[in-house]
């Protein structure tokens, strides 16, 4: 055999399709590079100007208006598009200018085409102004860390993901320190504004250093970024001005294609249940937009669970004419019962398999467990308080919180006037999991917010899970369905009577269906031997015929799963068509607000959930929308976050399809495949998240039948 010719690495390396496919970039990243999304026609005029409008109300908090007098009585403002400005417009437009820009907290897809948006205006208006970018989050701001951000530094990470240009951090400017420190660092560089990419508490923060740098002249304006979906803003009236934050699309994008894998593999390996844990903090909009996406068999949303309301528990306390207060909200038990019917009607069709989808912050609409939040809040802040210091330093060891959470229970117990924390709490407490006492006794983070993305919500809710369908196998409820032709043709191939065994074996054998149910009496291969003994179609000692056996074991459920946690792959991935698009447009909206004067205003585009020709770049004020909220234990202002509404239209779509996606029938699920998320101008992917659609789709249908 002739010898097989070899060559050097450092010869193979030198080749020109070598290196083309051991590059990191890629054609996608090179069209993408170079692409410009569309922009708001209001964009394509040289100036623009702001139009202040009293269309839009708020209700205003009074301790927002006493905290915020500055920036409180802010309108919404529209953009215009101007020709041929007034001189003042022109030269106030065209001032060269230092604005400072930041992310804050998680990453999303779409936050380097704010920075492109806003470059690409400020630098149209006046080549000579200077864009910071503040390195790692607020810190960048609080210590002066800043790059100056030049064409080649936006040309490289235009249309891509991440937040890789100037990283980003969850500090917040929240002391007096902090913010004295902040205001130095826009002296240095001589800022005439300042932009703040974040959540709702980035945009809080936002209100308070507009209200704080106000005397200086400098401008802040937020941006509405999170992946979580939840700053949506709505006007007193209901009105919509801002639909969704933007990396919201791609994230939930990212997350279905990775699931409808999943759908796709569990229905042709028939032996999992995928359970795949969804990011979103508290707010179950990402499992919403995920469900909607890939039609998963079980979608939990946390906003339906906090209505809750177990009607056969009422029932029963009212025939006994009592009141059952546990009946209303859910409970960890019942949330598990409910993931447990879903399994065991799967499992009588003969589907042990199946796709759960969890929102993260479940949990935060679980009874018990919100009261375990609010009192660990109160406790905590208190601690801190009264000793002056930090509770989480004090007491490091999770063994060290539990034992001061046992003096409180002491406590309780001589002093009846203290009830914070009594022995009931104590106990219950106690019977959790101890990775899961950790998880709520954990340091919330710098906003105050319960770090749900570090609780292993699944591992909870599933072992809860596997011991009640334990419970239910022994109770001989749960079982996996015997498709009839199957038994039949089974048990006649080894000389049987196929009528005479099913009547013995099964619970539904003279009805109709398709598939067959052992019965409840036969739990195991005694209880089997006694049920054909009964029936005297073996004799005691005799072997249990092996076909019937056969079958038998087929219709004993395992219950086996796999655990995913989606949220940092899909807040990594590249922004989709809606949100590079939304990004680039929020970059130019936030130029035109600063170029025209504003501060403490959220750069916004309405109508985004119509189509790209209906949107229209706004300016929402940021003070109005706040309102004071338990953070830490203490009342703090803050913007509300928007949580799912169980009455909107999406939500409405995914609960009567509900049966139709359990698909706990005979035949095929029901699942959906989306697309990828993929780059061709030619064809344009789906260019809203369909929650977005189905709301506007209704308005609009409601509006044609009316
Ligand atoms: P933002 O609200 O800052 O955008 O972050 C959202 C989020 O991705 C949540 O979905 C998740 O709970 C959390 O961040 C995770 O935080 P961390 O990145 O600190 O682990």
């Amino acid at each position: 055999m002739p010898r097989k010719k070899t060559v050097s690495t450092e010869v193979l390396l030198k080749d020109p399709k070598v290196q083309e496919i051991t590059s990191n970039i890629n054609p996608e990243i090179i069209e993408r590079r170079k692409n410009l999304p569309p922009i708001c026609d209001v964009f394509n005029k040289p100036y623009t100007a702001l139009q202040e409008t009293d269309q839009y109300t708020f209700r205003i908090d009074s301790e927002a208006a006493r905290q915020l007098p500055g920036i409180i009585d802010n309108k919404v403002q529209g953009i215009l598009g101007i020709d041929d400005p007034d001189p003042e417009l022109k030269s106030r437009y065209e001032r060269a200018r230092n604005i400072g820009i930041v992310f804050s907290g998680g990453p999303a897809p779409g936050g380097h085409n704010v920075i492109a948006g806003l470059f690409d205006a400020a630098m149209a208006a006046n080549p000579e102004s200077r864009i910071y970018g503040f390195l790692l989050g607020p810190d960048g701001i609080i210590e002066n860390e800043a790059v100056e951000i030049t064409k080649k530094m936006v040309d490289r990470f235009r249309n891509l993901g991440g937040f890789g240009m100037i990283k980003t951090g969850r500090a917040k400017v929240d002391t007096k320190e902090k913010m004295e420190q902040s205001r130095q660092t826009c002296k240095a560089l001589g800022l005439d504004a300042l932009v703040i990419v974040g959540g709702d508490d980035s945009n809080t923060n936002a209100a308070f250093m507009a209200q704080e740098l106000l005397r200086d002249g400098v401008q802040v304006i937020g941006v509405p970024k999170t992946i979580d979906g939840d700053i949506q803003v709505r006007d007193a009236e209901g009105n919509s001005l801002c639909a969704i934050s933007f990396g919201f699309h791609s994230a939930a994008r990212g997350f279905s294609s990775e699931i409808a894998n999943l759908c796709t593999d569990c229905s042709s390996d028939v032996k999992y249940w995928h359970i795949c844990k969804v990011m979103g903090r508290v707010a179950s909009h990402l499992a919403l937009e995920v469900g909607l996406q890939t039609h998963a068999n079980v979608v939990l949303i946390g906003e339906e669970m906090a209505d809750y309301v177990d009607v056969e528990r009422i029932r029963r306390a009212e025939a006994q004419g009592t009141v059952d207060y546990t009946a209303y909200g859910m409970t960890l038990r019942h949330l598990s019962r409910v993931i447990c019917d879903a399994i065991v009607r799967r499992a009588a069709v003969g589907k042990s398999y199946g796709v759960l989808v969890l929102p993260e912050g479940v949990l935060e609409f679980v009874n018990e467990i919100q009261v375990f939040i609010i009192k660990f809040n109160s406790i905590i802040a208190a601690y801190n308080r009264d000793h002056d210091t930090d509770f989480h330093a004090d007491f490091p060891l999770l063994e060290e919180k539990l034992e001061y959470l046992r003096r409180m229970a002491r406590r309780s117990r001589e002093d009846g006037g203290f009830t914070v924390w009594n022995t009931r709490d104590d106990d219950l407490f106690n019977d959790l999991p101890i990775f899961f006492q950790e998880g709520l006794l954990m340091e919330r983070d710098s906003h105050g917010n319960f770090q749900f993305s570090q609780v292993e919500t699944d591992k909870v809710i599933m072992g809860l899970v596997k011991d009640y369908l334990n419970i239910l196998k022994e109770n001989g409820v749960y079982k996996v369905g015997i498709e009839r032709e199957y038994y039949q043709k089974s048990i006649r191939k080894s000389g049987l009577d196929a009528d005479y065994y099913g009547k013995i074996l099964f619970r539904n054998y003279t009805e109709n269906g398709s598939h067959l149910l052992v019965r409840e009496s036969i739990i195991s291969l005694k209880t089997l031997h006694q049920a054909l003994e009964d029936a005297r179609a073996i004799k005691p000692g005799e072997n249990i015929q092996s076909a019937v056996e056969a079958i038998y074991k087929k219709s004993v459920p395992t219950f086996k799963t796999q655990t995913h946690f989606y949220g940092y792959d899909g807040r990594g991935s590249n922004p989709t068509w809606f949100d590079r698009t939304y990004t680039y447009n929020l970059g130019k909206t936030a130029f035109s607000l600063i170029a025209n004067g504003a501060t403490g205003q959220m750069a916004a585009i309405r109508n985004l959930e119509r189509e790209f020709v209906n949107w229209e770049p706004i300016g929402i004020p940021i003070g109005p929308l706040m309102h004071l909220e338990e953070r830490k234990g203490k009342l703090a202002l803050v913007i509300e976050k928007a949580v799912v509404d169980i009455e909107s239209p999406a939500f409405q779509v995914i609960r009567a399809q509900r049966e139709k996606w359990l698909a706990a029938t005979p035949g095929d699920d029901d699942f959906r495949i989306p697309p990828p998320i993929y780059y061709d101008e030619g064809n344009p992917e789906e260019d809203r998240p369909l929650t977005l659609t189905l709301d506007c789709l209704a308005e609009e249908i409601a509006e044609n039948a009316s």
